[in-house]
């Protein structure tokens, strides 16, 4: 019986998370963010920043990707600037489909950094590693659980080719990029899925996107998410209510200590003295000087 009530226990844990996992509240945190690649194919209309443009159509002549130079690079790669730190659930890759061009994105390697000294700065999150063309998929989300500011899709070739049936040249001709995540400073990795505001921040920051700082007054550093006011006001602070007479104490402990040392100083002084007085006397009156 008491196995049961385990058994029941544990399935209720997993029904939770995945109840959690099913209200988790995210948007694109890459949408219309700046974008760069390794080379242009040389159409003005097949530029880096079609991938985060929120357009999915997958035909390359239709507006809505992008296409790097298509014979004679090795590498090529595409990156996006969140701009700021991102905690990422998943990136999902939409891939032309204008004539079959899977040999041409396979192999590719996913990173997520916040750096870009070079394309494969950071955490790799996903490389493919299909052993046949047909396991390819040119609209696909992977699970990235990772925190940083770029993610770059990264491909080469090499000679011999990883796989036979690679294209021979290193190319990309993304049609769209969606990173789901949530700025970082938002609690708990969730947000408001349209505009992306932290539903809790924090302790110590409030505001739509958590990005401000409460009052120093503030007991514990708390205060309200919406207004920035304190829950509690601490009101021994130094800008609490009463400020005058913390200020006023912290002076007072100030000159005391100073009289303190003052009156220190002063006897250890007279002290030295009165023992050479009475040494000095001592030692002339053993002379005989004195009688
Ligand atoms: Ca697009």
């Amino acid at each position: 019986m008491a196995t049961g009530k385990v058994i029941w226990g544990r399935g209720v844990i997993l029904i939770l998370f995945i109840v959690y996992q099913g209200i988790r509240s995210e948007q694109n945190v890459a949408l219309s963010k700046p974008s760069e690649q390794s080379s242009d194919q040389g159409r003005p209309d097949l530029v880096a920043s079609k991938v985060v443009d929120g357009c999915l159509d997958r035909k390359m002549d239709n507006g809505c990707c992008t296409h790097t130079q298509g014979s004679g690079p090795k590498t090529a790669w595409w990156r996006v600037d969140m701009k700021e730190l991102m905690t990422i659930n998943s990136i999902t890759i939409t891939y032309t489909n204008t004539v079959e061009r899977r040999d041409r994105l396979a192999g590719y390697h996913l990173y997520i950094s916040n750096t870009t000294s070079t394309p494969q700065d950071g955490t790799l999150c996903y490389v493919d590693t299909s052993s046949t063309i047909d396991e390819v998929q040119l609209v696909v989300t992977h699970q990235c659980p990772f925190v940083g500011r770029y993610v770059t899709v990264y491909n080469y070739r090499t000679e011999p080719l990883r796989q036979s049936w690679y294209y021979q040249y290193a190319l990309l001709e993304l049609c769209e990029l969606q990173v789901w995540g949530c700025p970082s400073a938002c609690y708990g990795g969730n947000c408001n899925s349209t505009t992306g505001a932290c539903f809790y921040c924090f302790t110590g920051t409030y505001g739509d996107f958590c990005n401000m700082t409460c009052p120093a007054n503030c007991k514990d550093n708390a205060c309200e998410k919406d207004t920035g006011t304190c829950v509690e006001t601490d009101i021994y602070s130094k800008s609490g209510l009463f400020c005058c007479i913390s200020n006023a104490r912290d002076q007072m402990q100030n000159v005391t200590k100073r009289w303190i040392s003052i009156i220190s100083d002063l006897s250890s002084s007279y002290i030295v003295r009165r023992l050479e007085f009475i040494t000095n006397f001592v030692r002339i009156k053993r002379s005989g000087f004195l009688r």
